[in-house]
C-alpha cells in the first residue's frame, strides 16, 4: 500500500452543550482530521488534542505542527503492508502521542478498507456491540447534576461518570447517591487532588462508586499507589498512562485496578492493543475513554472497545450527545445502552465530505511522492 498524500484539516465544531471538567469548560471542539489517500480510497483518523495543553502536553496547534514537520514526512517513500509499520516508524519520536495516533488511525482505516475488513476486525475485536457509559461535566448545582444523572439512567447508559473538582465533589456525589441508590456511578477528578486529600477519598468509599478516575497528578504513578492502598474504591488511571510500559508499571505498583485507554493518549491502536493484552492477563478492568470525538474518532473508539479485554462500559456516547449534526452517516446511535459494532469494510460509516469541508477552518496536504 503506497500512500499518495496525507491531508490534515483543522475543524471547529460547536457542541450541543458546554462540557466542564476540573481543567476547563469546552463549548466547541478545535480538532484535526487526518486523511490518508491511496488509490482512490481515503482512511480517516482524528487527533483528539484540545485547543490548549490543559489535559496533556499536546494542543491542536502543536499536533498540527508535529504532523506537518516530522510525523507525516516519515512515511515518504514507504510501502505500507501493515499499519504496524507506521507505529514502528514513528516510535523513535518521543511522545506526541495524539498526533502520531491520528496518522496511524488513518492508515488503519485505509488498510481495513483495502483488506475488506471492518475497523473492529482489523484491530482484532470480535464483539458485536459495546457497552456505553456517559460522562457528565461539572454542574453548578446538585439539582442540575441529579437531573442529568437521572436522564442518563433513563436513556439506558450502563454507567454514569460524574466530573468532580475541589468544592464540587463529596456533597455532589452524596446527593446523587441518595437520589439513585442503585445506579452505577463513578467520579473523574482529572488530576485535581493530592495526597493531602486521602481522607476525602476514604470517606467516599461508602458511596460504592465503581471507581475514581485520575484523582492525583496527571504524571503520577507513585502517589496513586499510596492512595489506592488507603481506599477500597478502585482507582482508574487516565492521564497517567501513555504507553503499555506505563500500564505495566502502574499495575505492578498497585497504583490502579482499572485503566482507561484513549487511543490518542497512548499513541495509537498498536499501543492500545498491547495495553489490552496486559490488562487482560493481569485481570485489570479496562475501558475506552473519550475526548468528545466526532463520529470519526468515535468509530475508532467503538472498534477498539470491541476487543475482549475492554470489559467495562466506555465513554463512547452516541453522536446526539455531542453534536446537532455529526460528520458521519449514519450517526452513532445507542440501543439499550449499547452501540452496535459496524461489520462493513473500513470505517463503518460514510464521511459527510460536504459538511467536513464546511467545518474546515484550515488545512494542508503533504505529497508523499509516489510516482
Ligand atoms: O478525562 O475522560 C476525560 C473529555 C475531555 C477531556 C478529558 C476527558 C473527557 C471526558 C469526556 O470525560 C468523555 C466523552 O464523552 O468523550
Ligand atoms: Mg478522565
Amino acid at each position: 500500500m503506497k500512500l499518495e498524500s496525507v491531508t490534515v484539516r483543522r475543524l471547529k465544531m460547536e457542541m450541543l452543550e458546554p462540557f466542564t471538567t476540573s481543567f476547563a469548560t469546552q463549548t466547541h471542539r478545535d480538532l484535526l482530521i487526518v486523511e490518508a489517500h491511496s488509490g482512490g480510497d481515503i482512511g480517516y483518523g482524528e487527533c483528539v488534542a484540545i485547543a490548549l495543553p490543559l489535559y496533556s502536553e499536546e494542543a491542536t496547534s502543536t499536533a498540527a505542527v508535529a504532523l506537518e514537520e516530522f510525523i507525516i514526512p516519515t512515511l515518504r517513500g514507504q510501502d505500507i503492508s501493515h499499519p504496524f509499520q507506521v507505529s514502528e516508524l514513528l516510535s523513535p519520536f518521543k511522545r506526541n502521542n495524539m498526533a502520531k495516533a491520528a496518522l496511524e488511525g488513518a492508515v488503519w482505516n485505509l488498510w481495513a478498507t483495502k483488506q475488506s475488513l471492518s475497523l473492529a476486525e482489523s484491530f482484532g475485536g470480535n464483539k458485536s456491540a459495546v457497552d456505553v457509559g456517559l460522562s457528565i461535566g461539572i454542574k453548578e448545582t446538585e439539582a442540575e447534576l441529579i437531573e442529568a444523572v437521572g436522564a442518563a439512567a433513563d436513556a439506558g447508559y450502563k454507567r454514569v461518570k460524574i466530573k468532580i473538582a475541589p468544592g464540587r465533589d463529596d456533597k455532589f456525589l452524596r446527593a446523587v447517591r441518595a437520589e439513585f441508590p442503585d445506579t452505577p456511578i463513578m467520579a473523574d477528578a482529572n488530576s485535581a487532588y493530592s495526597l493531602d486529600d486521602v481522607e476525602l477519598f476514604a470517606a467516599l468509599d461508602e458511596l460504592n462508586l465503581l471507581m475514581i478516575e485520575q484523582p492525583l497528578a496527571h504524571d503520577d504513578i507513585v502517589d496513586h499507589r499510596h492512595l489506592q492502598s488507603s481506599i477500597r474504591t478502585p482507582i482508574c488511571l487516565d492521564e497517567s498512562i501513555h504507553s503499555a510500559e506505563d500500564a505495566r508499571q502502574a499495575i505492578e505498583l498497585g497504583s490502579c485496578r482499572i485503566i482507561n485507554v484513549k487511543i490518542g493518549r497512548v499513541g495509537g491502536i498498536a499501543e492500545s492493543q498491547k495495553i489490552e493484552r496486559i490488562c487482560h492477563d493481569a485481570g485489570i478492568g479496562l475501558w475506552c475513554g473519550g475526548m468528545l470525538e466526532t463520529g470519526i474518532g468515535r468509530a475508532h473508539n467503538v472498534a477498539i472497545a470491541a476487543l475482549e479485554g475492554f470489559n467495562l462500559p466506555g465513554d463512547t456516547a452516541p453522536s446526539s450527545r455531542y453534536w446537532s449534526e455529526d460528520i458521519i452517516e449514519p450517526e452513532v446511535v445507542m440501543d439499550n445502552g449499547q452501540i452496535k459494532v459496524p461489520t462493513v469494510a473500513g470505517l463503518g460509516y460514510r464521511v459527510r465530505r460536504e459538511l467536513l469541508e464546511q467545518l474546515t477552518t484550515s488545512s494542508f496536504s503533504i505529497d508523499l511522492g509516489v510516482s
